[in-house]
């Protein structure tokens, strides 16, 4: 019996890393998202392929780890790759997730195999380490449903959040910032795509939601300038108004792109990131880190230093292992 719980263990989850920052040596990865599930934190990334010296992105698939304590990561492998989507060609970019009704709506960047651009597609698993599927059999955003720029990569990094009254919305976007509400089903649109005016905004929108003082206090993150720094803004809503806070993290040194998830496990917050600081890194061959921090009391974040060392022990004794 005790043989057979082994060999499940070892079929269902792959080697464990022990966290220093940069994470998932010797694997190089990048875009972080992240869902904490049961007591136990899921990180999904994308996986750098590219070669030294590459001068594009090379990335055909997502990965999923995770932890109880944010030191010892679970590599639990590929839970989806660009061919869940029978309509996409190429580039499996940003993701994020989410949790809805026992079910986990993964929505992610790829390129469009006979729309022009890139696009954004929407699959749903049982597990957080999947298989996922593809929820519609079709794209949920393509390039041509939004104007606002020419460029065939304005609607990418999609940022997923689900509101306390069930409304669930979703934020993406280069150049151009984008946000609308998603029905109940989680794969459709519900209502107009919003533009929203932030000044230097590229990628990465991403929301999260905390209570400071008794209220509910909206944290809209994201990339600005090029290379990129990671900003944000709060409101008293998923749809602002909105105040600009300032940066939290510094451009890197080896890669233009920074790509942030903002989250909170066993009472403690964290930052996921991307760098290009392991060995033979570069802007195509990222890295991703976590950093733990603390918010002000008046609910505002602080300017989060990169670190070597990454996030102390946090055993969570809700982690169902
Ligand atoms: O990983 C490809 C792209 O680079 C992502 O979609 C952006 O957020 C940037 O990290």
């Amino acid at each position: 019996m005790f043989k057979k719980l082994l060999l499940a263990a070892a079929l269902t989850c792959g080697a464990a890393h022990a966290a220093t920052n940069p994470l998932f040596a010797p694997l190089y990865t990048a875009d972080p998202a992240v869902l904490v599930d049961g007591g136990r934190v899921y990180l999904f990334t994308g996986r750098d392929e590219a070669q030294p010296g590459g001068k594009d992105f090379v990335m055909h698939e997502w990965r999923v780890f995770s932890s109880c304590d944010m030191v010892t990561w679970q590599d639990h492998g590929v839970p989806l790759n660009v061919k869940t989507f029978a309509w996409a060609k190429a580039r499996a970019w940003a993701s994020d997730i989410v949790k809805r009704d026992g079910k986990y709506w993964f929505y992610s960047t790829v390129e469009h195999a006979t729309v022009p651009g890139f696009a954004v597609g929407v699959a749903v698993s049982d597990s957080p380490t999947g298989p996922f599927k593809d929820a519609r059999g079709s794209a949920l955003i393509t390039n041509d449903m939004t104007t606002q720029t020419d460029i065939a990569w304005d609607d990418i990094d999609p940022g997923v959040f689900l509101d306390d009254d069930g409304q669930a919305y979703l934020y993406w976007g280069n150049t151009v910032l984008k946000y609308a509400k998603l029905k109940a089903n989680m794969t459709e649109l519900d209502g107009p795509i919003q533009v929203l005016p932030v000044k230097d905004f590229v990628e990465a929108p991403y929301l999260h939601k905390r209570k400071v003082g008794g209220k509910a206090m909206y944290y809209l993150s994201y990339s600005e300038f090029f290379p990129e720094q990671t900003a944000y803004l709060t409101g008293p809503s998923p749809t602002g108004p909105w105040t600009p806070r300032g940066v939290i993290m510094a451009k890197n040194l080896k890669t233009p792109t920074i790509h942030q998830a903002i989250f909170d496990f066993n009472g403690k917050s964290y930052i996921a990131y991307h760098n290009a600081e392991l060995p033979g890194g570069g802007e195509y061959r990222r890295s991703v880190a976590i950093e733990e921090f603390e918010y002000r009391e008046d609910g505002t974040m602080p300017f989060i230093p990169q670190t070597k060392t990454g996030p102390r022990a946090n055993p969570s004794a809700a982690c169902k292992r």
